[in-house]
């Protein structure tokens, strides 16, 4: 494929890379997308309605249980080669940078060294209260659909998952240290992501504006096609290796 030489080129020219991933990076790994999170008895639910403060509020049993869920999941499965590509990219490039939209670990467990968290992370619960941090627990794995109530702080307050919800502000710095990534990159490439959450989805658009080169790994169209200088159709655990060959 033409393209897959051409991105490799442009990759392995790049000094300044920026990795942005989506759900999809996940997918191969057996983690089901955020549009399709909601398998088995979560089905019923709407993934938007539930990543709120409001579903929180309303029912903390039944969000904790779906994150905890979640977070078993992630505890059982394992980084796939697009992970350990996208690692590759990062040890190779002068400066490289990986922006997540995702609340996994898989990036860190393949290598990549300091990837940043857009979406906040599983592994980052706090009280809802008074934001300290709490300690992962032991995961005891509720199976699909198991309500499960959430810890308690010393203050009172409920432990809530350490991720950002629809409504809620992204973390400053890691905004504005992706913002400012992607200004200065000579490539972003971004995987796995059907770009329609914001102000995330702004993270190529930016790039494409201040003249870097955007490749898209995705095996559907999506809304950052049209953002894209190289739109190489297919999935990340095949095509992301092929970059880095
Ligand atoms: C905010 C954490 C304001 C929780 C998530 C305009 C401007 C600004 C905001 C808005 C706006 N319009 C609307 C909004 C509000 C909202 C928003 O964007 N809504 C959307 C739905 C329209 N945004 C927000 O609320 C954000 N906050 O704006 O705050 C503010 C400001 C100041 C003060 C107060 C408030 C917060 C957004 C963050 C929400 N949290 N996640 C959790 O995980 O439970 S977002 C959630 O969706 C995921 O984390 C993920 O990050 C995100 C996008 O999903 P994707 O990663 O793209 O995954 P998806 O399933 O959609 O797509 C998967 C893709 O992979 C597909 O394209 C598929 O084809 C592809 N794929 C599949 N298999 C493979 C593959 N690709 C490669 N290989 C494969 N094998
Ligand atoms: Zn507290």
């Amino acid at each position: 494929m033409v393209d897959v030489r051409e991105a490799a080129k442009a990759l392995a020219g790049a000094r300044r890379v920026v990795v942005f991933t989506g759900a999809g990076i996940s997918a191969e790994s057996g983690v089901p997308t955020f549009r399709d999170a909601l398998t088995g008895l979560w089905e019923r639910y709407d993934a938007q309605a539930l990543a709120t403060p409001q579903a929180f509020e309303d029912d903390p049993d039944l969000v904790w249980g779906w994150y905890e869920w979640r977070r078993s999941l992630i505890r059982r499965v394992h980084p796939n080669p697009g992970h350990e590509a996208v690692a590759a990219i990062e040890a190779h490039a002068p400066h490289a940078l990986v922006v997540t939209q995702n609340v996994d670990d898989l990036h860190e467990r393949a290598g990549s060294r300091a990837p940043i968290h857009l979406h906040g992370s599983l592994f980052t619960p706090r009280c809802a209260a008074c934001s300290r941090p709490a300690e992962p627990g032991p995961g005891d794995e509720p199976e699909e659909g198991r309500r499960l109530a959430p810890p308690r702080c010393g203050c009172g307050g409920a432990i809530r998952p350490g991720v950002v919800w629809f409504g809620e502000a992204l973390p400053e710095e890691a905004l504005e240290e992706a913002v400012q990534a992607a200004t200065d990159c000579d490539v972003l490439l971004t995987v796995g992501t059907s770009g329609v959450v914001y102000p995330a989805a702004e993270i190529p658009k930016v790039a494409s504006m201040f003249g870097g080169t955007v490749i898209q790994v995705n095996p559907q169209p999506t809304p950052l096609d049209a953002v894209a200088t190289i739109n190489l159709h297919g999935s990340a655990a095949v095509v992301l290796p092929e970059l880095v060959s």
